[in-house]
Formats: C-alpha cells, sequence, structure tokens
C-alpha cells in the first residue's frame, strides 16, 4: 500500500496502515466522517484512522446560493488537492455535492446505504402543528435549492419562497431566532445525522418533492489509482443505493445538469426492477417534463475483475454486477434522451438563463 505505515501500539510486530480521512469542517461534515470512521473500523479493526479537517470555497462563501457560485467542485476542490498531493487517502462526502464528473484521478469507491432522501420541513417554533397546506397566506418559506423551490412553487402557490444561506446550524438559528421564515426545506438525511430529526414536521413525497441526484446517500472518494484502498472501501457499497444512484447521475448527467438547474428525481428497486422517475423545471415550476422508466438489474454473477469505473458517473464499484452496473446507466441515459426530445433543454437552458441573470 501506498502511505504511511506504522507498527501498531500494542508493539506486537503487526504492521497496520494509517488512513487519513479527509472531511469539511462543518459539524454535518464531521459526524458523516466519523460514522464512516466508525463503520471502517469494525470491519478492519487492526486500521488505524485519522481526521484531517479543511474549509472549503462552500463554507467560506456563506452568503451566495449555490446555484450563483457557478463553481462545480464548491466542497470538493480543496479536499481533492489534498488526496492528490497524499496528504489524505479517502474523503467522505455527501453524494449529492459530488459533481457526476471528477477530474482525472479521482474516484467514488463505496456508495453507502442510502438514508430517508426526501426532503421535510422544518416549522418556525411558533408554527407548530401546522403543514404547508395549512400555514398562513404569504407566509415565507425558506430554501435556496432551485430544486424545491421550483416544486413547491407550483405545488403551493399560496407560499413564498426566499433563500436561505448557510450551514444547517445557521439556518436552524435564522428560523428559530427571527420572524424572516415561517418555515424552511432541508434534507430529512441531514437533519437525522444532526440529531435534529424531532424538528421534522413534514417529509415531503414525491408528489410534492422529488429529491436531488444522490441526496441521502453518503460517498468515499478516493484515487484512481489506489487499489488498495479502492478494495478497502468497496465492501462499503450498498448495491441497491448504487444502482438507484448510478441511474440518477446518469440522467443528471445527460441532461448537463449540476446543482445550478432545477433537475428532481425518484428511484426505487422492487423485485430486482430499477424504476426512475426524473423531471425538470422552469424556475416558477410552471413548466415541468416527467416520466418514469423501468429497467431489469437481476444480479447475475458477472462481478468486475478490474478495479476500472464501469460505468461514466465517477464510481467504481467491481464487487456488482457489470451488467446491473450498466443497465442502471443506461436507465439514466434513456430517460434523460426521452426528456431531451421532448424538450428538456429549452427548459433547463432558460432556468440557467435566469437565475444567472438575477
Ligand atoms: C445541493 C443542494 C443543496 C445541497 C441543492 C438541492 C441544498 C442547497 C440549499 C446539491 N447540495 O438539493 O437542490 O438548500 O440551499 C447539502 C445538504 C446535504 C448535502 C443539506 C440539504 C445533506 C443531505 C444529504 C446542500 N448537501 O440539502 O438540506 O447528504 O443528501
Amino acid at each position: 500500500m501506498s502511505g504511511e505505515v506504522s507498527t501498531s501500539p500494542e508493539g506486537n510486530g503487526k504492521v497496520t496502515r494509517v488512513i487519513r480521512m479527509g472531511t469539511r469542517k462543518s459539524q454535518l461534515a464531521r459526524i458523516q466522517t466519523d460514522s464512516v470512521a466508525e463503520k471502517l473500523k469494525e470491519l478492519y479493526p487492526d486500521l488505524q484512522l485519522e481526521i484531517v479537517a479543511m474549509s472549503t470555497i462552500g463554507d467560506k462563501i456563506l452568503d451566495t446560493a449555490l446555484s450563483k457560485i457557478g463553481e462545480k467542485s464548491l466542497f470538493t476542490k480543496e479536499l481533492e488537492n489534498a488526496l492528490e498531493r497524499n496528504e489524505v487517502d479517502l474523503v467522505v462526502h455527501s453524494l449529492k455535492d459530488l459533481p457526476t464528473s471528477l477530474p482525472p484521478g479521482f474516484t467514488i469507491g463505496a456508495v453507502l446505504e442510502r438514508e430517508n432522501p426526501h426532503d421535510a420541513v422544518v416549522l418556525h417554533p411558533k408554527n407548530a402543528g401546522l403543514t404547508l397546506d395549512s400555514l398562513p397566506e404569504k407566509s415565507v418559506i425558506g430554501t435556496s435549492s432551485l430544486r424545491r423551490a421550483a416544486q413547491l412553487k407550483k405545488r403551493f402557490p399560496q407560499l413564498e419562497f426566499e433563500n436561505i444561506r448557510g450551514n444547517l446550524n445557521t439556518r436552524l438559528k435564522k428560523l428559530d431566532e427571527k420572524e424572516d421564515f415561517a418555515a424552511i426545506i432541508l434534507a430529512a438525511a441531514g437533519l437525522k445525522r444532526m440529531g435534529w430529526e424531532s424538528r421534522i414536521s413534514q417529509v415531503l413525497g414525491p408528489e410534492d418533492c422529488m429529491y436531488a441526484v444522490g441526496q441521502g446517500a453518503l460517498a468515499i472518494e478516493v484515487r484512481a489509482r489506489d487499489r488498495d484502498i479502492l478494495e478497502m472501501v468497496s465492501i462499503l457499497h450498498h448495491p441497491d443505493t448504487v444502482l438507484r444512484c448510478i441511474a440518477e447521475r446518469a440522467f443528471l448527467k445527460q441532461l448537463e445538469g449540476g446543482c445550478s438547474v432545477p433537475v428532481a428525481v425518484y428511484t426505487e428497486v422492487k423485485d430486482s426492477v430499477l424504476y426512475l422517475t426524473g423531471a425538470v423545471y422552469s424556475l416558477d415550476g410552471a413548466d415541468c417534463l416527467k416520466d418514469t422508466m423501468q429497467t431489469n438489474i437481476e444480479l447475475d454473477n458477472k462481478v468486475n475483475e478490474s478495479t476500472e469505473e464501469h460505468v461514466n458517473v465517477a464510481i467504481t464499484a467491481n464487487n456488482i454486477s457489470v451488467t446491473a452496473l450498466s443497465a442502471a446507466e443506461k436507465l439514466g441515459l434513456d430517460l434523460a434522451n426521452l426528456l431531451l426530445t421532448k424538450g428538456a433543454k429549452d427548459i433547463l437552458t432558460t432556468a440557467r438563463q435566469l437565475n444567472d441573470a438575477r
């Protein structure tokens, strides 16, 4: 293995590797990294894990909506530099923050079992007991996600939507301590990981708000050439989650979407069939193209021999059937192509232009 090698503290002569895990400094990032560290420690009790925390552009620019910063690798660049320089061996991310293509030399070596992928409503304490349906007219809802705003504007036209930025702690503070927002919308997964599940007053189902590509899943980014680390983390892959996320990422990639366009998905695996619903929206949600397709993902025994990526969405999953991986990717491509033939490109181009002009 490349990297540092040290002898174990017991002095029993056993050689163990120090694995350095890069993380952002936010509380959510730390919690996510610690949870992966715990899993690795359980699987490989001899590993020595070190956590290296850094700030990223996304953490520093807290006053601008994500969709307006225009940097795709907002939360990832500094961490990738550290990976490249061998200062860390792996980085834990929320998959939804990872672009569908990574710079050369990096790959996602594990996608862990997805938490609840849906968005949730967190109410100002004075509105306890209400829902998006029963909040007073013109109540202001905080979100800077174009995806959430587009869907919810259409579904709840009596409400108003305004940007809110900052990490989860800042947002909850802004909600509770001021009168600016009646409620805010956040991913249920992040709230749960922070221990704030009790603040969730409503989980939004797909009829109200479909989720972002990769939402709720953690991903481990590694150096693509580092076979040992790739092999070590690959057992953390959760097959259904990987296949769902490959389909979702292929869909987004084919649409040429990023975090600055209103694209949403909903996926399910039932009896070896993978279902993908995908949609694109205008900023006000008035224009919407949405469709569902499915594919068989029966896992055969044709497991990958190599540690190469078998799909074009920056994920390496050599312990999962190549046939299933390819079927999932094709599903995403096919659904995107279907929406493109119906005019998805125009909707997204207009949304992008209007958002840039704001
Ligand atoms: C991305 C978006 C947001 C994050 C856009 C979207 C939300 C931005 C905002 C791509 N990344 O969802 O349409 O509300 O202004 C982010 C969160 C998590 C990962 C927080 C959240 C935690 C959940 C997870 C920010 N990234 O969405 O409430 O692990 O999926």
